[in-house]
């Protein structure tokens, strides 16, 4: 059971395998988004600890041991980092929901799951090959090498922070790259728990992961801008994503982006109607849809428009909101004051905009607990889908529905945005799923299911919801290099002052 206990923790941030404070001394508060109240301080960090902690990573890759340990000693590090989750997975997930408010429920299955990112990866260790290449030229030995492509930074957000944080970590120690993380200003107690609890206990040699605590630009930007940083990875919003992007862009970093979405969920007439309206809950208020996959427009045939709204409304209302920490709880508080500030301004946009409220559509006062933040499951119909409330990322529990008439229009309608991060199709048919899918231009599709992820399977966006994958065995491409070896052993003959060619 969560310890809500008043006084504030006081935690340091760990550069280098030590704990310290920032460098300026300085703290900033964190809340608990059901009480409203702080329960922690964070140390404040400034340019001055990101140097720090940027040089601690760059030692440890440059002349440190780990990108020189052998992949199969990098492996079975990994797989302790994989055991020492397990052992404190309800612990991570208890100080995930002190400072997200997201459910228990939720986070003690993404903390049970995170080990299982550590051993593929840990596989994936010593299967990172080279290639001996037979070149065009005679007497030569020609290879090719795979190699770490050094200092990472990872930048995350509040909704998921440990998990984020792992589809990053897992693949980047298995390729033998260092690394810094930044986590959000506003959940950065949980990182700091998996480093005390995990990191430092799992035999990782010092500098390999450090956390430098604070916010976006007097942290995140120094770091992105680093010279000794060579690949970023960043989830959060699209704007944050554009700029990092652009600062990285200037010293030429490798740069992954896990951005929002705006995902349509399509219902088509020929669908399992129940099956149907529990994805569509789930889509758009688990998690308080506070998640990139959100599937926050919900495209619904004509035929079965209204009764699907009866059924969706029904379920809807029994939504149990409340304290995040008890496992009956279904709907928590928004996890951010500028979040709910915003939840509600799309609320009254859609009401101007024209959009019918057949659900909720306001804050909702809670007594107990203290907090402010929670806000009514709500339900827009009758929405176009030029509106701002079909096309913006509001990302909290807000769905609006639209109709369509077949299946062309719902595709023209599906991909008429600027995200293209997820997808859902509800069908009982056997070939709709296949051409659709196809049709959909998204990262992800899913057919009779919503808001599955596994290790195994790639994530990530097209359009505005971001660069790159995660997860997968193509993610580690993405902290790796290719070197190209060419040996000459016959005579160093030829004209010095063209370019050897094959001719
Ligand atoms: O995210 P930010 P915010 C979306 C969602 C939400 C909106 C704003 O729509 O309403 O973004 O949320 C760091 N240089 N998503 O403001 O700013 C910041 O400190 C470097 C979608 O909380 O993107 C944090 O660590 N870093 C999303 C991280 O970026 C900077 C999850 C994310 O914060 C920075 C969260 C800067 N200039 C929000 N400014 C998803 N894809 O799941 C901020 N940061």
């Amino acid at each position: 059971m969560l310890d809500r206990t008043t006084t504030l923790q006081n935690y340091q941030t760990y550069i280098d395998g030590t704990w310290t404070d920032a460098a300026s001394g300085k703290t900033f508060e964190t809340l608990d988004p059901y009480t409203g109240q702080p329960w922690a301080l964070i140390p404040e960090c400034d340019n001055t600890d990101v140097d720090l902690a940027v040089e601690a990573a760059h030692r440890a890759f440059d002349a440190g041991p780990w990108p020189k340990m052998t992949p199969t000693a990098r492996g079975k590090i990994m797989r302790r980092i994989a055991q020492l989750i397990e052992q404190h997975a309800e612990h991570l997930a208890e100080f995930e929901v002190r400072d997200n408010g997201k459910l228990i429920s939720e986070m003690l299955a993404q903390t049970k799951y995170m080990p299982e990112w550590f051993y593929y990866y840990a596989g994936l260790a010593d299967k990172i090959q080279g290639a001996v290449v037979s070149v065009d030229r005679p007497d030569h030995f020609n290879y090719i090498l795979r190699e770490p492509v050094g200092v990472c930074a990872f930048i995350t957000p509040w909704n998921s922070p440990l998990m984020l944080t792992t589809w990053k970590l897992a693949p980047a120690l298995a390729a033998g790259c260092t690394v810094v993380i930044k986590p959000s200003e506003y959940t950065s107690a949980s990182l700091l728990e998996f480093m005390k609890l995990v990191i430092a206990e799992s035999g990782l040699p010092p500098g390999v992961v450090n956390v430098v605590t604070g916010c976006g630009p007097m942290v995140g930007e120094p770091l992105v801008a680093h010279r000794k940083v060579v690949k970023v990875a960043f989830t959060g919003g699209s704007a944050t994503g554009a700029r990092v992007n652009e600062i990285a862009a200037r010293t030429f970093k490798k740069v992954s982006l896990e951005l929002g979405g705006k995902s349509p969920n399509i219902v088509f007439d020929d669908c399992i109607m129940d099956d149907a309206v529990s994805g569509a809950v789930s889509g758009i208020f688990a998690a308080t849809g506070q998640t990139c996959i959100a599937g926050s427009r919900l495209l619904l045939q004509e035929a079965i428009h209204d009764q699907f709204v009866d059924k969706l409304v029904s379920m809807a209302k029994t939504a149990k909101l409340g304290d995040p920490a008890l496992a009956e709880t279904q709907v928590g508080p928004v996890t951010t004051p500028p979040q709910y500030q915003k939840i509600l301004s799309y609320i009254d946009i859609a009401r101007s905009e024209g959009a019918k409220c057949v659900l909720g559509g306001e804050a909702a006062q809670k007594a107990e607990g203290g907090g402010k933040y929670f806000v009514k499951p709500t339900i827009f119909t009758g929405v176009n889908n030029r509106m701002r409330i079909a096309q913006e990322e509001v990302f909290g529990p807000v769905l609006s529905v639209i109709k369509f008439t077949n299946e062309d229009e719902a595709i023209e309608i599906a991909n008429d945005i600027a995200y293209g991060l997820g997808a859902g199709i509800w069908t009982q048919s056997l070939k709709r799923p296949h051409t659709v899918a196809q049709r959909i231009k998204a990262g992800t599709v899913w057919i009779n299911t919503y808001r599955a992820v596994s290790f195994m399977m790639p994530f990530g966006g097209y359009k505005a919801s971001g660069l790159g994958r995660e997860n997968g065995i193509e993610a580690i491409e993405g902290y790796l290099q290719s070197k190209s070896v060419w040996i000459n052993n016959g005579s160093g003959g030829g004209n010095p002052f063209i370019m050897k060619t094959a001719s």
